[in-house]
């Protein structure tokens, strides 16, 4: 070996433990971390629905293959609610019938809305991007009724959120790998 390409050799490795040595000084130093999934950070991890003051409330909805979490939300009427939507895997639309609701709901953003329910009523709400084989499954409905206790389906009788990672059943489909295999 010439002493040439010695020196180039010599040359290359420095740069190379350089550049090592410098990521791995910035990394600790900083902090930095791999981005986890939005659904594990704030406002999702924070509860499913809250009252914010007396007619307000927030709700944070995760959308995801083929369900919303949560599915099924109690209010009085008055009530005004901030909608926090996002999704937990692919692009999937969140339409209110009746209400003037119609975001979509992204993997990695979070998509906002307020809305006043004034009126008694069910109002269902559904998926209207298309998502895959069960798509036309993926829905849910706001109960809006005189008296109600605010609460979702996702609260557990204390109040406490269940786990965004539960499988859900949708109209009999068991959501396990297995049958997402099957209806593939
Ligand atoms: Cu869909």
């Amino acid at each position: 070996m010439s002493t040439l390409e010695k020196f180039a050799i010599g040359v290359a490795s420095a740069l190379l433990l350089t550049f090592f040595g410098a990521l791995t000084y910035i990394s600790a130093e900083t902090g930095v971390e791999v981005p986890t999934c939005i659904t594990d950070v704030e406002p999702f991890t924070k509860d499913t629905l809250f009252q914010v003051s007396e007619n307000e409330y927030e709700l944070h909805m995760v959308a995801r293959m083929w369900a919303f979490q949560p599915s099924e939300i109690t209010l009085p009427p008055g009530s005004k609610v901030n909608m926090y939507v996002t999704s937990q895997d692919i692009i999937h639309g969140f339409h209110v019938e009746h209400h003037n609701i119609n975001l979509m709901a992204v993997p990695g953003a979070i998509n906002y809305f307020q809305v006043e329910f004034k009126k008694e009523g069910t109002f269902d709400f559904a998926c209207h991007e298309y998502c895959g084989a069960a798509h036309h499954t993926m829905a849910g409905r706001f109960i809006i009724e005189e008296g109600a206790e605010p609460l979702t389906n996702t609260m557990e009788a204390n109040g406490e959120r269940l786990p965004i990672f539960t499988p859900v059943e949708v109209d009999g489909l068991a959501l396990n790998d297995e049958s997402i295999d099957e209806i593939q």
